[in-house]
C-alpha cells in the first residue's frame, strides 16, 4: 500500500477522548474511527490487524476439528422466546421491529440459533459430537461503552458451540477449546491466564475466562505468582487424546486464578504466593450442559432409540477487543510494537527523498519484493514525521531509503521492538525480513 494514497490518517496530539494506551494509540495511528458511541470504522491498516487476528483464530478452531460457518447478525425474537431469554436479557439487547412488526433483535450472542439449527438437522447420536463457530459482528448496548473497542457496542467475536452426548464428552469439547484459545494467545505474541469465572447470562457451571493481565483491564483478579512464570508454549503443543487434553488442562489449571466473582476466600488463604491485580478478558468459555437444547427441543436418537439431549458449551472470543488488548500490552512511548503475527504490514519503507531517482528506484524495488504487502511511505514530508510516523504504527520492521545509500544500493534495516538499527544492502535487508 502507498501511504499517500491510504486512509491511514495519523494524528500528532493525544486525542482527548482516549483515556488509555490502546485508545489512544488505535486513534493515533489511524486503525480506528468511533461513528458513534462504542461503534467504530475499521480502517484499511485496522482492518488488516483484525483480519491476521481472526485467520490466527480461525486456524486454531480449524486445528481441533471445529467447523466454521456464519450466521447472520439478525435474529428473531421467537427464538430466544423459546429459550426463555428473550425477557432475561434486558436491556442490553437492541431489539428492532421489521415493516411487518416481527420482532427481531441484533445478536449479542448465538446458543439459541445454532441449537436450532442442529435441531432441524442432526438427528442421530451417530453424527455428534460436533463443534460449530462463526466470527462475527455482535450488538450489546453497554451501559458505559469506554476505552475504544475494549468496551464496544458493536464488536467482533468469535464464537463456537459444541455438542456432545454427554456430560464427558461435553468435558473433552470444553478442553478441546482450551488447549486452541492457549495455542492462538500464544501466536498473537500475549500471555491470557484461564481463571475460573462466572457465566453471567450465558449461564452453567464451568467457565474460565482467558485474562490478559494488565493494569488497565476491567476485570479485578487473584492468581497464584506461579502463572508468572508458567509456561504455556510448552503445554499448548500436541494433545489429541481425552488422556492428554486431560493432563493438558490438569496442567494449565493447577494453580489458583479467578475473578472476583468466583474469589473464594478459603482456597485463597492457602495460595503461598497470592497475586492481586486487574486484568483484560479476551476470551471466555463455558460449559452450560442441556441449559438451551433441552427447553428448545433439541435432541438426537440414541443406539437403543432412546431421546438424547445434546450437552452444549460455548466459546467466545473477543477479536475486536484483542485489538486493543495486544496494543496494551506491545508499545511504548512512540506507539504501537506490533506482533510479526498480527502487523498489518510486515515492514514499512521509508523513501527519504521522494522525487530522487535513486530512492524512488530503490523504493520501488523493496515494495515489489513484498509483492505489495509492505507500506511504502511516498508522502512528501519531513523525515522527522516518516520516522515518528514509522514508530507510531508499530511495523515490524522499517527499511529506510536515503539519497546517499541509494546511490550504492543501501538502506537502513529497523526493528521496531529493539530499535536496533542496521545499514546493510536492500538484498540483505530482504533477506532477514522474508
Ligand atoms: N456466547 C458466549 C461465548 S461464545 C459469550 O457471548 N461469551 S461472552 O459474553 O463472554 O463474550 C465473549 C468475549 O467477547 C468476551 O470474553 C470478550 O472478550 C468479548 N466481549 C464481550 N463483550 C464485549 C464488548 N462489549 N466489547 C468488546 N468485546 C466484548
Amino acid at each position: 500500500m502507498r501511504l499517500s494514497r491510504s486512509l491511514i490518517p495519523t494524528l500528532k496530539e493525544n486525542p482527548a477522548e482516549a483515556q488509555i494506551a490502546s485508545h489512544r494509540l488505535m486513534l493515533r495511528a489511524g486503525l480506528v474511527r468511533q461513528t458513534a458511541s462504542g461503534i467504530y470504522a475499521w480502517l484499511p491498516a485496522g482492518w488488516r490487524v483484525l483480519q491476521n487476528i481472526a485467520n490466527i483464530v480461525r486456524e486454531e478452531q480449524d486445528r481441533v476439528g471445529c467447523q466454521e460457518l456464519l450466521m447472520p447478525t439478525i435474529q428473531s425474537a421467537e427464538l430466544w422466546r423459546q429459550s426463555g431469554r428473550y425477557d432475561a436479557y434486558g436491556a442490553e439487547m437492541l431489539r428492532l421491529a421489521d415493516r411487518h412488526g416481527r420482532e427481531l433483535l441484533y445478536g449479542p450472542t448465538n446458543e439459541e440459533m445454532l441449537a436450532d439449527l442442529m435441531r432441524q438437522s442432526v438427528k442421530s447420536y451417530r453424527e455428534l459430537p460436533q463443534t460449530l463457530y462463526h466470527i462475527q459482528w455482535k450488538f450489546r448496548d453497554e451501559m458505559r461503552p469506554r476505552f475504544g473497542v475494549m468496551r464496544g457496542r458493536e464488536f467482533l467475536m468469535k464464537d463456537g458451540y459444541s455438542f456432545d452426548l454427554d456430560y464427558e464428552g461435553a468435558v473433552v469439547s470444553y478442553r478441546k477449546q482450551m488447549l486452541a484459545y492457549m495455542r492462538i494467545f500464544q501466536r498473537l505474541g500475549v500471555k491470557a491466564i484461564p481463571m475460573v469465572a462466572d457465566t453471567g447470562p450465558i449461564g452453567g457451571d464451568l467457565s474460565h475466562e482467558f485474562i490478559i493481565l494488565a493494569p488497565t483491564g476491567e476485570s479485578q483478579v487473584f492468581y497464584d505468582a506461579a502463572y508468572e512464570a508458567m509456561d504455556f508454549t510448552k503445554e499448548a503443543v500436541d494433545h489429541e487424546s481425552p488422556a492428554d487434553l486431560e493432563r493438558f488442562f490438569g496442567e494449565v489449571t493447577k494453580n489458583y486464578a479467578a475473578t472476583d466473582e468466583k474469589h473464594d476466600e478459603a482456597v485463597w488463604a492457602q495460595v503461598s504466593e497470592q497475586r492481586e491485580g486487574r486484568g483484560i478478558e479476551v476470551g471466555h468459555i463455558f460449559y452450560f450442559g442441556t441449559k438451551y437444547s433441552a427447553p428448545m427441543g433439541l435432541t438426537v436418537a440414541g443406539k437403543d432409540g432412546s431421546q438424547i439431549v445434546p450437552h452444549m458449551g460455548s466459546y467466545g472470543v473477543g477479536v475486536s477487543r484483542l485489538v486493543g488488548a495486544l496494543i496494551e500490552a506491545h508499545h511504548d512511548e512512540a506507539g504501537i510494537i506490533w506482533p510479526d503475527s498480527v502487523a498489518p504490514f510486515p515492514a514499512v519503507i521509508v523513501n527519504l527523498k521522494v522525487g530522487d531517482a535513486g530512492c524512488d528506484a530503490l523504493c520501488n524495488e523493496a515494495y515489489a519484493a513484498f509483492g505489495g504487502r509492505a507500506l511504502l511511505d511516498d508522502r512528501e514530508d519531513r523525515a522527522g514525521v516518516k520516522f515518528a510516523d514509522a514508530d507510531l504504527m508499530g511495523h515490524p520492521w522499517q527499511i529506510v531509503v536515503g539519497p546517499r545509500g541509494a546511490a550504492n544500493g543501501m538502506v537502513e534495516l529497523k526493528r521496531r521492538a529493539t530499535g536496533e538499527k542496521v545499514e546493510l544492502s536492500l538484498a540483505d535487508a530482504l533477506a532477514k525480513i522474508l
